[in-house]
């Protein structure tokens, strides 16, 4: 036992932790690139069984990682079909499949749009597509359908934005009405990109009213880098949670647009005040039912290790956000001292959280430094053996 696990602290720092997992996108073990080039590792995963290898050793890493988001076309191109092969994955590897991520990005009918497509038989596609990710979900007991939608247009007066509107909102409807009771749809949005006029889900207003009109089982999915550059997402995040929308997230962090870096790695502040929304909202009563996502595909750093490090730094912003004596920021916000609720605010960011996410991880037979524990394993270099060769011989067909 360290000095931490006998103090008051550490009951709050394991209610905190114990109470925090985070879902791990399969392809963020995969081989992906830039739109300029793609710089293949050999240890990345190519295969389904790969992926859940891979979440399954971040999950024994970590602990906190027990479910894989899957791609329906890149994990499932069967559809369910494919359903008994991911089950037996999950079996062997003691990972569960997590949120269904519908592809209505890639075909090549989806050019011009998918579910706001302006013809009727390309959105009938796009709806079908998704009502089998909904059946997928079913079946392999996974509560979420996450939506991202690449619809937009590039040009103005190319297209009827208020059309697509109601194309959408139909769409939804339909999807939402195929929905098990358990299952929720999660509708994520996203400013540009890659439409550069305008995107049809561009905000978390349109997201917020795309699920309203949907059904009570939709919510708005918050992806961290789909915002401008000066937005305040803490501010979103608590209208979300005062509205009862807020469905869950899709974490990694950005300096520029979306560009997929390693949660908290530019602005590790924001995801500390994202995190005091949500505190500040269950300490004052509200139901919350969050999904936390990691939503990052590395083309330079290993997968592994940037997997393993986004878990670590989201425990650490999560729980200094936890420990924030919120009681006492209450007096000083009421009083209108700035000077004193601010220093008290960003005194919770500067504080040290790791060696009680350590003596945590100590408590609950986890290794104390996943990252160390991965080097120290031999993991990346005995897949990049096994996986090495059969990449080389992929990549020349490209
Ligand atoms: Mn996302």
């Amino acid at each position: 036992m360290t000095k931490y696990a006998e103090s008051a602290t550490f009951d709050l720092v394991c209610k905190a932790l114990d109470s925090f997992q985070i879902e791990i996108p399969s392809w963020g073990f995969a081989n992906t690139g830039t739109r300029f080039g793609k710089f293949v590792q050999a240890a990345a995963a190519s295969t389904i069984e790969e992926k859940f290898a891979d979440a399954a050793e971040v999950n024994r890493l970590t602990g906190v990682t027990p479910t894989l988001a899957l791609h329906v076309l890149w994990d499932l191109p069967r559809g369910l079909a494919d359903v008994p092969a991911v089950q037996k994955l999950e079996r062997r590897f003691g990972i569960r499949s997590g949120s269904i991520n519908p592809n209505l990005f890639q075909d090549q009918q989806y050019k011009h749009g998918s579910l706001c497509n302006p013809a009727a038989e390309i959105r009938e596609q796009a709806v079908a597509h998704m009502l089998d990710s909904i059946e997928i979900g079913k079946a392999l007991g996974s509560r979420d359908i996450s939506l991202w939608l690449a619809d937009g247009s590039n040009y103005p007066g190319t297209q009827s934005i208020r059309k697509r509107i109601g194309w959408l909102e139909d769409a939804l409807r339909v999807c939402h009405d195929h929905l098990a009771p358990d299952q929720r749809l999660l509708v994520e949005y996203k400013p540009f990109e890659p439409a550069f006029y305008h995107t049809d889900i561009a905000d978390w207003g349109m997201s917020a009213h795309l699920s309203r009109t949907a059904g009570p089982q939709a919510r708005v999915l918050v992806d961290t880098g789909h915002h401008y550059v000066a937005q305040n997402i803490e501010q979103i995040v608590a209208w979300l949670l005062h509205t009862g929308m807020l469905g869950g997230f899709h974490f990694n962090d950005r300096r520029y647009a979306d560009d997929d870096l390693t949660l908290g790695s530019i602005d590790p502040y924001q995801i500390f005040r994202i995190f005091h929304e949500i505190h500040a909202a269950a300490a004052d009563g509200l139901t919350l039912d969050v999904a936390y996502m990691i939503d990052q595909s590395h083309n330079l750093k290993g997968k592994m290790e940037a997997m393993v490090q986004t878990v670590v730094m989201a425990q650490e912003l999560y729980l200094k956000a936890a420990l924030l004596d919120r009681e006492r920021l209450a007096t000083y916000q009421k009083a209108c001292d700035l000077v004193a609720a601010e220093e008290h605010f960003r005194g919770a960011f500067w504080n040290d959280v790791r060696p009680l996410t350590r003596a945590w991880r100590e408590a609950r037979g986890l290794p104390a430094d996943p990252l160390q524990a991965l080097h120290e394993s031999g993991y990346v270099e005995r897949v990049e053996a096994e996986r090495g060769s059969r990449h080389a011989a992929v990549s020349s067909y490209a």
